[in-house]
């Protein structure tokens, strides 16, 4: 028999490796079962560029943790694709993972919220990514929670890797994740199958299993806005934020908590439960589509939940245009959101 526990240390944990190569392994006994001519077997790819993803997370983990001390934080004087000032800590955190995905094997396509254009690598690998590599930086000087948020797919057939790998619908993304970093950093991750979370031990220097098969409540009374835009919605969507906060008979209004950095709010959403939600403002979307709206979607759809847009057409059906394109978006409790859906489609 094996002891769990030694002098109350656990013994039993699960990282993020050995995770991985669990999943591999049952993706792979998943196609046996099924007794295919053909058999399928995973190669080992997606637990690579995984792995090299966690080491990134791991660095700019690091240098989040560090960026006060070695005085990283200030502005960089440049401004990136879409229009706002880019910090050190933006710029250096993009080149981490920009370079750990180059040199992985891997990636044939890598889109960054921090690059106007999409970056093709000379690799034989049969992926593209896409990534906001610090979400909510304008929160950093405060301490505020921010993350990295990524998005995988399987280029197509034949492809050598181009734009046509990452300018298709949510639908076909093979993974997503994101890494909150707070007090300490957050990592969670679906492949299609649920969504599991894992916390990085930096004593260890492993993510390890934390929150399996992580499933969002139905409903909760929290909803999450930047309520300051509420003159630049149109007006179906003022109405129902408003009827959020009149108390239904016995019970009580919604509790509104708002961080500003998209990564903290949705890990609180997914949590508790809830409705984010983020919708345009003057007929305008402020959410990234690809690197924001796409990963977070998937996540929750993953965890029991929805995700929408303004019109309250599925987030993950919707095919961009261009790399940086913006769009509405309405994520949560899929209780939560069915109201949102039932309220427009009502009024
Ligand atoms: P920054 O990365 O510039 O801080 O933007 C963060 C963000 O894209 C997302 O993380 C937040 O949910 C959203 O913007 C906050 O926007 P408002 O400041 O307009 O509420």
């Amino acid at each position: 028999m094996v002891r769990e526990e030694i002098d109350g240390t656990r013994t039993d944990i699960v990282t993020l490796s050995s995770f991985i190569l669990q999943e591999q392994r049952r993706y792979n006994s998943k196609y046996h079962d099924q007794g295919s001519s053909i058999i399928r077997e995973a190669s080992g790819e997606l637990s690579l560029l995984l792995n090299s993803l966690q080491f990134a997370f791991k660095f700019i983990a690091n240098n989040i943790r560090k960026a006060e001390l070695v005085n990283l934080i200030g502005l960089s004087g440049v401004i990136n694709s879409t229009g706002d000032e880019q910090k050190q800590l933006d710029s250096i955190c993009n080149d981490i993972f920009i370079q750990a995905m180059k040199t992985n094997g891997c990636i044939r396509v890598i889109v960054s919220e921090e690059e106007e254009k999409e970056i093709l690598v000379d690799s034989s690998g049969s992926y593209a990514i896409t990534c906001d590599p610090i979400d909510g930086s304008s929160n950093i000087d405060a301490g505020v929670s921010v993350g990295t948020i990524f998005g995988i797919y399987k280029i197509h057939p034949g492809s050598n890797g181009s734009l046509k790998d990452v300018l298709r619908s949510g639908n076909e993304m093979v993974a997503a994740g994101y890494t909150m970093y707070g007090a300490s950093a957050h990592l969670l991750l679906t492949t299609g199958h649920k969504v599991n979370g894992f916390t990085l031990d930096s004593n260890l220097g492993e993510f390890i299993l934390t929150h399996r098969n992580l499933s969002m409540p139905h409903f909760k009374n929290i909803y999450s806005i930047n309520e300051g835009n509420t003159l630049y919605w149109p007006p179906k969507i003022a109405d129902f934020i408003h009827s959020l906060k009149v108390a239904p008979e016995g019970g009580k209004p919604y509790a509104a908590r708002y961080i500003g950095s998209m990564v903290a709010d949705v890990h609180r959403t997914m949590l508790y439960g809830g409705l984010f939600c983020y919708p345009c403002s003057r007929g305008k979307g402020k959410l990234r589509l690809l690197y924001e709206c796409f990963p977070m979607a998937f996540l929750c759809e993953q965890a029991n939940g929805l995700a929408v847009n303004d019109k309250g057409e599925r987030i993950l059906d919707l095919t961009p245009e261009h790399i940086h394109e913006q769009s509405s978006i309405w994520l949560g409790s899929k209780g939560e959101i069915q109201k949102y859906v039932d309220y427009i489609n009502k009024h």
